[in-house]
């Protein structure tokens, strides 16, 4: 007999060619990522990067990993240090390593070894506008994106920052992987409404998992 009430999380919905949500694939993980998130920001505080047009960014951002991702007025890029304490990022911590690993898999990637985890966080009226991610060396390498707490709408387009887009709820334990195709597609975060999350309060966290070399 089918049980309709059964826990039937963590289930797939694919969005285009080479990207795929896993919905509430991190939900049991999310404490451990959330103390995890912690640890490596007692160590490299959240801080609000420059964009090289000399914009404060909303959502803040650290890493961790053997590279980190920033902005300042010499441009978006990797970095083996921090450069506002010229220390290095602390280590990707095992679970981050692993779950990213496996969703890639689980998403038909099957040879992904992160080696950088960019960690934004937004608080409400933080947004990220429509860009894409290309400063990476090997654009065959998916992304795989994590989000925590607060819901947030995501827009994903096509090719050309004009084209048309689609909005997707990202919610507490949602994973997308984006490869293939989909990995040169323009999206962006729309301004995070206000509220509390049980579990990580009036924010959002996204851990993007990357290989940056
Ligand atoms: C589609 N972060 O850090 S995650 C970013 O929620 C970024 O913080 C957003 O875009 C966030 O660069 C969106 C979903 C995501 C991440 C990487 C992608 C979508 C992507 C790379 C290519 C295409
Ligand atoms: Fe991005």
């Amino acid at each position: 007999m089918l049980d309709l009430f059964s826990d039937e999380a963590p289930w797939q919905e694919p969005l285009a060619e080479g990207a795929v949500i896993l919905r509430r694939r991190a939900r049991d993980d999310a404490p451990a990522l959330l103390a995890a998130i912690e640890t490596v920001a007692a160590q490299h505080p959240f801080t609000h990067r420059i964009t090289p047009g000399g914009y404060r960014m909303s959502v803040a951002m650290t890493n961790c990993g053997d590279v980190g991702w920033f902005s300042d007025a010499r441009g978006y890029r990797y970095s083996e240090q921090d450069v506002s304490n010229g220390q290095r990022w602390p280590a990707m911590p095992p679970l981050f390593r692993q779950l990213a690993q496996q969703c890639a898999q689980e998403a038909g990637f099957s040879h992904f070894t992160p080696d950088a985890c960019l960690i934004n966080r937004y608080t409400p009226g933080a947004k990220m506008s429509l860009h894409q991610d290309k400063d990476e060396r090997d654009l065959r390498q998916p992304i795989v994106s994590v989000s925590l707490g607060l819901p947030a709408i995501f827009q994903f387009g096509g090719f050309a920052r004009g084209d048309a887009t689609r909005r997707v709820l990202l919610e507490h334990g949602d994973i997308v992987v984006w490869g293939g195709p989909s990995r040169l597609r323009y999206h962006g975060i729309l301004p995070l409404k206000p509220g509390v999350h049980p579990a990580a309060g009036a924010v959002r966290y996204n851990l993007t998992f990357r290989r940056a070399n």
